[in-house]
């Protein structure tokens, strides 16, 4: 077995220091991430090159230690492969220019062979994992159906959720049927990852936190379940669910390793609920890195102390990084991870 901190944590074995790592460790806030993105001239091409995704995978890694390298890659590239087109625009983010349109569209997508479809992620991790020093944990990834499913029917940033729900409500058996084809290729991506070398694997359901617990269960859950079938006894997993603080119980009930937790949620108060039985990542607010390193650091030893070195915490931000961040912030939020855990006051 792994002696790796972050695969320790995720067995909830006691440690003199969490394991540490962030979401969009890699991305716009680092001055070396954005030379090689304008060289690579667009973020899909970056994606799609296994060298200059595992470049920038590690440039985190190289800069600040932590003891996870999650691969830059992204969650919508799975629908690319079954079959929509997947344009990034400079200044709006990623969009679908014809978005699912009803049954047709639905069962037109295909189902997806991640070794040919997906090749370049395998690449990506094997090169990253040729360079990773003894103590990182490889990281892969994927969206979980439900977010999947809004980005397919909304076609850009599904804030409002105005299709997704319209389907939901006045089709519900399409709506399924379309989040049975995503928790399939959620799930042979997964497996895919593990296959080339990730050790662990995080679900992101970033929209899943505007559905409430019955919804969640009913239109939700039972496609993550699913998505998450491939890995059982393979790699250990971790879920997470933005704004889910109403959601945790069937979050913890996937049936995953671990859960992430956003900044809403009472770290101290998730220990008392689930530490006998998952591992829990989280939980800073990302914005207290936009504050000056002390306080950082000031901030972090809070979330630790509501931790009190329990077993099975994961120090983390509660989402990504923002692209306003300075290095200094994070290399700092990372220091605090090494020093000492304080006691609960
Ligand atoms: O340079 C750029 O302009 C690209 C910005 C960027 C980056 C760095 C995008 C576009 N994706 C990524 C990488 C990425 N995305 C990773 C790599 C590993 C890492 O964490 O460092 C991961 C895990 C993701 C996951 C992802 N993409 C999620 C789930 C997690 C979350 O943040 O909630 C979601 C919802 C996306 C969609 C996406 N991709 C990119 C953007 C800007 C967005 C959000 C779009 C929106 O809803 O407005």
């Amino acid at each position: 077995m792994s002696d790796k901190p972050m695969l320790r944590a995720l067995r909830r074995e006691p440690l003199d220091h969490p394991p540490v790592w962030l979401m969009r460790q890699a991305g716009r806030y680092l001055p070396e991430y954005r030379e090689v993105r304008a060289a690579a001239g667009g973020f899909l091409e970056m994606c799609h090159d296994p060298a200059l995704a595992a470049e920038v995978t590690l440039q985190p890694i190289r800069r600040f230690g932590m003891d996870a390298a999650i691969l830059f890659s992204d969650i919508l590239l799975p629908l690319a492969s079954m079959g929509m087109d997947l344009v990034f625009e400079e200044g709006r983010g990623p969009i679908f220019p014809n978005p699912l349109r009803g049954a047709g569209d639905i069962d037109a997508l295909r189902a997806i062979d991640p070794a040919s479809d997906l090749g370049f992620v395998g690449a990506a991790i094997e090169r990253v994992k040729a360079e990773l020093p003894d103590h990182v944990t490889m990281l892969g990834f994927c969206g979980a159906p439900y977010t999947l499913a809004c980005y397919a029917l909304e076609g850009g940033n599904p804030k409002e959720q105005r299709t997704v729900r319209t389907l939901m409500h006045r089709e519900p058996e399409v709506f399924e049927r379309l989040m049975g084809k995503l928790a399939d290729a959620v799930a042979a991506h997964l497996e895919y990852q593990v296959a080339s070398g990730a050790e662990a694997v995080v679900l992101f359901d970033t929209w899943a936190g505007d559905l409430n617990r019955a919804d969640y269960e009913r239109f939700a859950a039972p496609f993550s379940r699913r998505a998450l079938e491939s890995t059982v006894g393979k790699a250990p997993r971790i879920a997470f669910v933005r704004a889910g603080m109403h959601l945790l119980d069937s979050v913890a009930a996937l049936g995953t390793e671990g859960m992430a937790l956003d900044w809403r949620v009472d770290l101290d108060d998730a220990f008392n609920r689930f530490g006998d039985r998952l591992a829990l990542q989280g939980n800073l607010d990302p914005t207290v890195l936009l504050g000056r390193p002390e306080d950082v650091k000031r901030r972090t030893q809070d979330v630790l102390a509501a931790a009190a070195g329990r077993p099975g915490h994961i120090l983390a931000l509660g989402h990504g990084v923002l692209k306003w961040t300075q290095p200094e912030a994070v290399a700092a939020f990372v220091e605090a991870a090494r020093e000492p855990v304080p006691s609960r006051s």
